[in-house]
């Protein structure tokens, strides 16, 4: 670095200083030819220039790498100026070995991640950890660090210490080498180390602090030119700036107590991560909005969607119980489509938060109460007639109106109006002008072609004497499988007397498997008898089942599977998993306790061994005609890549439990069998990105644990076609979008007039075919399911055809005027509700006629 530039970022620095309302300015060097991250109370600066940000979360092992350009595309398109990723330290080193093995490639490969948001003209946070949670395997934490002698993860132990250490600087180097830091002229503006410590530092209390303290100052070390952060921890030590997670973080957090740092939101999440045997998550595009909307108007400069788009956890990425498909519900779902009105909705707030920014950034803000639970945040620049309102009603249940500088201003409940001059509402948070849209899934007839299953059954069921690990007890799984494999076979042989069988024929003896988790199937003498299962919340369960034995030898044998594993909380180096006690119930001697009967073990299933998934391996073994309904076997069928560009997905609904691949790829672990509380499985539908297909022939193989009927199973493809909008006469915010010139707001509508407008939109390369439903009066129900009301102008149909057919996207007017209705529908102010549908098809007569 020259003198020269050293002397400007000084300068510079110098300038910041003066700016800031209070306390002190957090320096980090100018190095290269970089920009300058600095901060205090009110904002991060870049430059010297205040900021506000809204970021997303997009994970990179979660979607195929040809998907990355898209999903950040569609995040700056929705206002986002910010990615973040976490780093997955155990992808990147997944053996300790004399000489390491790293994997930056492929999905894994961070590096062109970054890359792409910096083509994108984006900022960037890495979250490192490297302990992550993150619903991951482990957390991030590689199996091996498990076997490291003496090793505590997370607390003041020095051999978790020096890995920990040796991961963050391989990855920081990584960063460097490839000038990602916003001090090297890269994207990143932001590292985090460690991930939600707070209730760890209590668990661990001297040793979790000084654990805290020296990650701080360990990362403040590698010299990364840009502030750390560390979430969910209030007393961020030194410089580290501690960052909130949580839905509601403008109420239920008043930021950190050192009062020179600003308040950001690392975590907001966008719905809930779900296990297996979680109903559907929710969380509406409204109560999002409430929330982001509530951060800023209390002081927040950065938010940060988790996620923006979740995607999957291929193979056996996702923590114990996490279920494959991740944050669906997330404005760009699990295939990347966007999920309206959240994403749109979303994008509507970030363009009016941005017209506040000056105000935000620099203004006096100040509290009005105006009625009871509704007040108004004010930030005020008079000397530059600058003043941005949030008129806020916190009441759950009631609706009002309340009168602000003069003016009356209806405010729904729940909800925040955003006043961008203190006296225009450009949005409500609880005014959805943003398209909804609608998701279905669609049969291909070239995938049903040929629907013709081989199988291969997992040989015989073991029996002790063929086991290669004995022991007295049963051994823990983890330690077996080494998190090689979800599998473990469990078995033990026995003699029986004539006289201890029951004399009661009718009368059977009681299978009793307790296990630490997750799933056993269990089988006497090579006949199922059952299986059994714990949850998330208690892995530990018992399996009983009645069972026939004989007299002479019995064989027991239990293959006992792991879901991933766990991602939270102390100890987790100690959590284990697998049988622990077996006994019989029932046997004219009483209780035969079997525990330490003598055990065999025997890591994973021959398919895996074989890897009878890839196309290389498939023949090693001898595939015969598939006979369905049967436990313990590997299935096979080729199917054609569905033609066109939607997503394509495998609807697994027939079968029970197990294990499914794509040309070698892991789709993730199916589980259909568990049903939660509405009665459904929690995933039937997996994802199979279009970069694991080729044209024909790619092989679908799965491995099924309990039994089903894989004819059944379908290929199908995913659209989001059908747009719909549904938007009230008198929709305080209907204003497509507003410009700032000078301080001056200007509405930017279709046509010259300030009337309420909608849009629809096609997706890319799609336009409207056909209006499926229009009606202004009070229509009723949901994108792909209205319903006209006892109020409808019979001119709609024909008005939004003409307008919209054959366009990509079109603007409707939302005014009784524009659809011949009567002004005043008795009890009911007038709503549009339209639902399109898009296609590819270029002939928009021919398919509106079908
Ligand atoms: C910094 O900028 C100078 C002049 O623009 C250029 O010569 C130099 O290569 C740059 N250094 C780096 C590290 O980019
Ligand atoms: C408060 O934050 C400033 C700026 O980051 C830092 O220099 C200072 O050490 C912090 N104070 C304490 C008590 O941690
Ligand atoms: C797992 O194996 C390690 C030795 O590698 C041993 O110290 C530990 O006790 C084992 N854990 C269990 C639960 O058996
Ligand atoms: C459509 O909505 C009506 C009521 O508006 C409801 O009765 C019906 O079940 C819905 N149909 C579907 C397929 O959701
Ligand atoms: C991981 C985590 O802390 N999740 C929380 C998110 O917010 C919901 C509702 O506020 C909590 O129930 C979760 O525990």
């Amino acid at each position: 670095m020259s003198l020269r530039v050293r002397l400007a970022a000084a300068a510079l620095l110098l300038a910041v200083a003066a700016l800031a309302t209070t306390g002190a300015v957090a320096k980090y060097e100018l190095t290269k030819n970089g920009t300058v991250i600095t901060y205090d109370r009110r904002s991060l600066m870049i430059d010297g220039r205040r900021e506000i940000f809204f970021s997303g979360s997009i994970h990179y092992t979660r979607s195929p790498p040809d998907q990355w350009p898209d999903l950040i595309a569609k995040a700056k398109e929705g206002g986002l100026n910010v990615v973040e990723t976490y780093v997955f330290w155990n992808i990147h080193e997944p053996e300790k070995d004399v000489v390491r093995i790293y994997n930056f490639e492929g999905r894994y490969d961070v590096i062109k991640f970054f890359k792409l948001i910096q083509d994108n003209d984006m900022y960037a946070m890495v979250r490192i950890g490297p302990f992550v949670q993150a619903e991951w395997n482990h957390g991030g934490l590689p199996y091996w660090l498990r076997e490291v002698p003496d090793i505590v993860f997370r607390t003041n132990n020095e051999p978790f210490k020096t890995h920990m250490e040796k991961f963050v600087n391989l990855v920081v180097k990584k960063l460097k080498d490839a000038n990602l830091f916003a001090s090297q002229g890269g994207p990143i503006i932001l590292s985090q180390i460690e991930n939600e410590y707070q209730h760890l530092e209590v668990a661990f209390k001297e040793e979790g602090t000084k654990y805290i303290k020296w990650a701080a100052q360990m990362a403040i070390k590698t010299d990364t030119g840009v502030p750390w952060i560390m979430c969910k921890q209030t007393k961020a030590p030194g410089e580290v700036i501690p960052t909130c997670n949580g839905r509601n973080c403008g109420d239920t957090w008043p930021g950190p107590l050192n009062k020179t740092k600003p308040l950001l939101w690392t975590e907001n999440w966008t719905a809930q991560y779900r296990v297996f045997g979680d109903p559907p998550s929710q969380r509406s595009a409204e109560d999002i909005a409430f929330a982001v909307a509530r951060f800023f108007s209390v002081g927040g400069t950065m938010t940060n969607y988790y996620m923006y788009h979740g995607g999957t956890n291929f193979g056996r990425t996702g923590a114990s119980f996490v279920m494959p498909r991740y944050y669906d519900e997330a404005p760009l779902d699990e295939f990347g489509l966007y999920k309206e009105p959240k994403w749109g909705h979303l994008r509507d707030l970030h363009q009016a938060l941005r017209l506040c920014k000056k105000a935000l950034l620099w203004g006096t803000a100040t509290t009005q109460p105006l009625v009871e639970n509704v007040e108004a945040r004010v930030f005020e620049m008079p000397e530059q007639k600058v003043c941005v309102a949030f008129l806020s009603n916190h009441h759950t249940k009631d609706d009002t109106t309340v009168t602000f500088r003069g003016q009356q201003y209806f405010v729904p409940r729940h909800s925040i109006s955003i006043l961008p001059d203190c006296k225009t509402v450009v949005f409500s948070t609880q005014h959805v002008n943003a398209q909804h849209n609608q998701r279905t899934f669609h049969f291909v007839d070239q995938t049903v072609q040929n629907n013709v299953w081989e199988m291969f059954n997992e040989e015989q069921i073991p029996k002790y004497k063929q086991a290669n690990i004995r022991t007295p007890r049963p051994l823990e799984h983890y330690n077996l499988s080494k998190d090689k494999t979800d599998y473990v076979w469990y078995t033990t042989s026995f003699r029986l007397e004539a006289d201890d069988l029951p004399f009661r024929r009718d009368i059977k003896p009681v299978l009793e498997v307790a296990s630490h988790g997750h799933a056993t199937v269990a089988f006497v003498n090579d006949v199922f008898v059952g299986c059994g299962h714990g949850t998330k919340m208690n892995k530990a369960f018992l399996l009983q089942k009645p069972m026939d034995l004989k007299k002479g030898v019995n064989h027991i044998a239990i293959l006992a599977t792991t879901l991933g594993m766990q991602d939270s909380g102390a100890y987790l180096e100690k959590r284990q998993a697998g049988v622990n006690l077996v006994q019989i119930q029932g046997l004219n001697a009483g209780t035969l306790d079997l525990t330490g009967n003598g055990w065999g073990h025997i890591v994973g299933l021959v398919g895996e061994e074989k890897q009878i998934y890839t196309d290389k391996g498939m023949g090693s073994v001898g595939w015969k005609p598939a006979v369905f309904d049967r436990p313990l076997t590997w299935y096979k069928r080729r199917f054609d890549m569905p033609s066109g560009e939607d997503p394509v997905v495998i609807d697994m609904s027939p079968m029970g439990k197990g294990f499914l691949f794509v040309n070698g790829e892991g789709l993730g672990r199916y589980w259909i069998s568990y049903k939660h509380a509405l009665g459904r499985p929690s995933q039937h539908l997996y994802h199979v990105p279009r970069s694991f297909l080729k044209e024909k022939g790619n092989a679908l193989v799965l491995f099924e644990e309990e039994g089903g009927k894989p004819d059944a199973i379908m290929v199908l493809t995913v659209k989001r076609d059908n747009v719909c909008t549904f938007m009230s006469e008198n929709n305080p915010a209907h204003i497509r979008s507003w410009e700032r010139k000078d301080s001056q707001l200007t509405a930017v509508v279709a046509g010259d007039d300030l009337k309420p407008s909608a849009v629809l939109s096609c997706p890319p390369k799609k336009t409207i075919q056909q209006v499926v439903f229009a009606s202004f009066g009070n229509p009723l129900g949901i994108c792909g399911n209205y319903t006209v009301g006892s109020c409808h102008a019979t001119r709609a149909q024909e008005v939004v055809e003409k307008e919209c057919v054959g366009k990509q996207s079109c603007t409707l007017d939302v005014s009784h005027e524009a659809y011949g209705a009567a002004p005043k529908c008795p009890g009911t102010t007038g709503t549009l509700a339209v639902q399109a549908k898009c296609s590819k098809r270029p002939t928009p007569n021919a398919a509106a006629a079908q």
